[in-house]
């Protein structure tokens, strides 16, 4: 978290995190679609012939708290291919939330795991503290035949919000993401007093997150 007083500014940085292919990239597009015009920024993509990202996908996304802080959020994707490992380590400096993007198929079980190993040892090689590091966990790719059942999923990942997610078609995108914003000012609650410092509780961060993406939201409720 970055906190500049002076112009009453809060920049938090969120990484989606996650295998080769599993949909991160459709994630970021697909939320920068939802934005509504006035609180959408420029997203950065750099990605490779076949569309895999070689580097990260930023997306930024700004709103205002009734205290009158302007906080903004910088998105930024990690490329999942194993050999950019370096620069995963890189993107993730610095990260105050993560949301692993998984591949539902049953034949991504390994990388699933592999690339959730990947992202604990170099949280932790960033010195960042991976168990109380706010977390979501997005079964992407729901729409493939061979998939693990939710009840299975769901199991297995009790100990974080998991969601089920179609990227390509928008589905569970800003649910996974609006979920992660309560974890994140749960977070900042308890390490920074967050409400009392800047005035803003946990259901007018995430009513205020999801005022940026008007028409598109969700009952915070359900969240
Ligand atoms: N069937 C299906 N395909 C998806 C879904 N989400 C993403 N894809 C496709 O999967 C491929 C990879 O998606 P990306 O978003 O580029 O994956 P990524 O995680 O950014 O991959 P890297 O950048 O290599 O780490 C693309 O062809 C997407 O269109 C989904 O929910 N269902
Ligand atoms: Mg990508």
């Amino acid at each position: 978290m970055q906190i500049n007083m002076g112009e009453r500014e809060i920049t938090l940085k969120v990484v989606y995190y996650g295998p080769a292919l599993s949909g991160k990239t459709t994630n970021l597009q697909s939320l920068h679609e939802m934005i509504d015009a006035s609180a959408r920024g420029k997203m950065v993509t750099l990605d490779t012939a076949d569309d895999r990202t070689l580097y990260f996908d930023f997306l930024p996304i700004e709103f205002e708290t009734q205290s009158g802080f302007s906080v903004k959020l910088k998105l930024f994707t990690v490329p999942g291919q194993v050999m950019h490992k370096a620069t995963r380590k890189v993107v993730l400096a610095g990260a105050d939330a993560v949301v692993f993007v998984a591949d539902s198929s049953r034949s991504s079980a390994s990388a699933n795991a592999y690339s959730w190993r990947d992202m604990e040892a170099n949280l932790r090689s960033n010195g960042i503290d991976f168990e109380a590091m706010p977390k979501v966990c997005q079964f992407n790719k729901r729409d493939l035949d061979d998939v693990k059942p939710l009840e299975e999923i769901k199991e297995q990942w009790k100990d974080i919000p998991a969601f089920p997610g179609v990227a390509t078609r928008g589905e569970g995108v800003l649910e996974t993401f609006s979920a992660l914003m309560r974890e994140l000012h749960r977070y900042l609650e308890k390490m920074h007093s967050f409400s009392e410092k800047f005035g803003v509780g946990e259901e007018a961060f995430v009513a205020g997150v999801l005022d940026a993406f008007g028409e598109q939201k969700p009952d915070p409720e359900s969240v």
